[in-house]
């Protein structure tokens, strides 16, 4: 039995006519972000990608299989069912074999792309080390995917529910580059700055273009991350946050929260306490990232 990729007409044609094609990820649809806010940024982001003369193929399986781009009314079905599987590597040959539906994260995305001959994909943030992980070993799958898996990943760093030093040091060790778009630190999801140097700054797409296909022409296998800080005008304070964030992992150990369930209880905590301003970084972030995904794919086809 060989793994079937269901390609989406649009998809098609971009892969026909060689047209750059991004990868989205579906998790942030069922898991990271509430109805009717998931719909509404999930065709967004699609159209910013078209606008920059992209093609975007949002990532799921359904029923078993993994779609490469879906409609309107697929993503519409994926939003609204409850029944939708969190799908990273782990998950995988169950929801296949189970003929599930299943909802991919960062690592689920890259490992559909890579099958799909994409090379790069743009979402919000990325997971990594959890606080306190010497003693849970909470370390996202989404990591190792990175060492592995040949596809680029656009994104806002990654959160600071994350200990994000221990994230930046397990990235080195798999020899993962981090790439700061404009930007000397990473930047941390909800605000433009962290503590923390990124690896090498690059201030023009298609700069970030030749460092993905150099790093793949040397025979290096693996991901890149490409971090891109949220627009000024809609950063979160730092401090504000930073309360919030320590409050939302008091109540996670309160309740006990375990596993894969972790992430999307930290996304929903932080969504509540701060009143929906959480979402609205979000959505901006995700938008901001859509189209610098749009300009490194085009620069990236128009390498020689
Ligand atoms: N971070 C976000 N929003 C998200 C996620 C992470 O700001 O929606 C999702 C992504 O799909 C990511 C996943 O791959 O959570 C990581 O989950 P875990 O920590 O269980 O690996
Ligand atoms: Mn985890």
């Amino acid at each position: 039995m060989k793994v079937q990729l269901v390609f989406s007409e649009e998809v098609k044609q971009a892969k026909e006519n060689g047209k750059p094609i991004i990868a989205l990820e579906s998790t942030i649809i069922t898991h990271g972000m509430p109805y009717p806010q998931n719909i509404e940024t999930a065709f967004e982001v699609e159209e910013i990608i078209r606008e920059e003369g992209a093609v975007p193929a949002t990532i799921a399986i359904l029923d078993g299989k993994i779609h490469i781009g879906l409609s309107k009314d697929e993503i519409k079905q994926l939003a609204d069912s409850k029944d939708v599987i969190k799908a990273s590597r782990r998950d995988l040959p169950y929801i296949l074999a189970q003929k599930k539906n299943g909802a991919t994260t960062v690592a689920g995305t890259m490992i559909c792309a890579q099958l799909a001959g994409i090379p790069l994909f743009v979402t919000g943030g990325i997971g990594g080390v959890h606080r306190g992980a010497e003693e849970t070993m909470d370390i996202s799958a989404d990591l190792e995917e990175l060492s592995q898996t040949n596809v680029a990943v656009v994104c806002a760093g990654a959160k600071s529910i994350l200990d994000l030093g221990l994230t930046m040091e397990y990235l080195e060790t798999k020899g993962v580059p981090v790439v700061g778009y404009q930007t000397d630190v990473l930047p941390a999801f909800y605000t433009r700055t962290s503590p923390y140097e990124v690896n090498n700054r690059l201030d023009d797409p298609k700069e970030i273009a030749k460092l993905i296909r150099t790093k793949w022409d040397l025979g290096l296998k693996g991901g890149i991350v490409i971090a891109n800080p949220i627009p000024e005008e809609d950063a979160l304070d730092e401090k504000f946050m930073n309360q919030i964030i320590e409050q939302a992992l008091a109540e996670a150990e309160a309740n006990q929260i375990k596993g894969k369930e972790v992430t999307p209880f930290l996304l929903s905590k932080v969504k509540d306490l701060t009143e929906g301003k959480s979402l609205e970084a979000n959505i901006a972030l995700v938008k901001n990232n859509a189209r610098l995904g749009g300009k490194i794919a085009v620069a990236m086809r128009n390498l020689s």
